[in-house]
């Protein structure tokens, strides 16, 4: 598969370290760096397969909302039995979607699939049996988070469900250090060096801001979702799934 290189991209000491940004560098090393650095990444992405021959219904839509290389879309399109669903991915990085489409062609299957390049804040979300945001959420400034989560809210169809990954802040200042330091030690397992996790910490310092379970439970819960079940956890990274009552 194109893009599955080795992530070497913090490995030489950079004299200012910018921004992270999901630039064609980074496309080309985002399978090694997804694998490595999010623990539990290839559950996650199982998983949301199986939620999906589950979950979705016919004549209605899913979303993969930043659906960086496709991972996710096609775990889902694998396993959907139901007629007449689409899958929409939706990434607003010309690199992704370019190199998305690609990996989305290469396969074939009975769902259709639409890569779009777009602002998951202002595309039109409708008649959906299930929406993911997988790692995707902790990427939008916070004040426009309660927006995004009440509109995936009116445009799931009732009984529907959101997947919603994140990166999550611990709950106390000792438990967040405990995290931190345990998925810093995964991260060096899988062959990270103290210059990389170090100088990988501040790309993402400015653009990635996570938030504690609690407020990502508070904020599902305004905008609708009656059932809010964390499904896993390891370290600080977890992943739930959020149900639209029947009713
Ligand atoms: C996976 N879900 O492999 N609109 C659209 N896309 C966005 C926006 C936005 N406003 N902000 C960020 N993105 C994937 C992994 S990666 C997570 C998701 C990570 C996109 C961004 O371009 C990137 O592709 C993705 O969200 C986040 O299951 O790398 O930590």
């Amino acid at each position: 598969m194109q893009g599955s290189n080795t992530d070497l991209i913090y490995s030489n000491p950079h004299s200012q370290v910018k921004d992270f940004t999901f630039d064609a560098q980074v496309v080309e090393v985002f399978p090694d760096m997804v694998s490595r650095s999010v623990p539990g990444y290839n559950t996650i992405i199982d998983t949301i397969g199986r939620l999906s021959l589950r979950y979705a219904k016919p004549n209605t839509k899913i979303y993969d909302l930043g659906c960086s290389l496709g991972a996710a879309t096609l775990a889902m399109r694998r396993a959907i039995t139901e007629d007449h669903v689409e899958i929409i991915g939706v990434d607003n990085s010309d690199a992704m979607v370019e190199r998305c489409k690609m990996h989305v062609s290469a396969f074939k299957g009975k769902t259709p699939v639409t890569i779009v390049k777009d602002n998951i804040e202002i595309i039109e979300i409708e008649n959906a049996s299930i929406v993911v945001l997988n790692f995707t959420l902790q990427f939008i400034e916070k004040e426009k988070r309660q927006a995004l989560m009440d509109k995936v809210f009116r445009g799931l169809v009732p009984g529907g469900i959101l997947v919603l990954s994140e990166k999550i802040t611990g709950q106390s200042e000792t438990a967040n250090e405990l995290l931190i330091d345990l998925h810093h030690d995964f991260k060096r397992a899988n062959g990270y060096s103290e210059l990389e996790i170090a100088q990988k910490r501040t790309a993402l310092e400015n653009v990635m801001r996570p938030d504690t379970l609690a407020e990502h439970k508070t904020r599902l819960a305004q905008a609708g979702f009656g059932e809010v079940t964390p499904w896993f956890q390891c370290f600080n990274f977890t992943s739930m799934v959020a149900i639209k009552g029947e009713k």
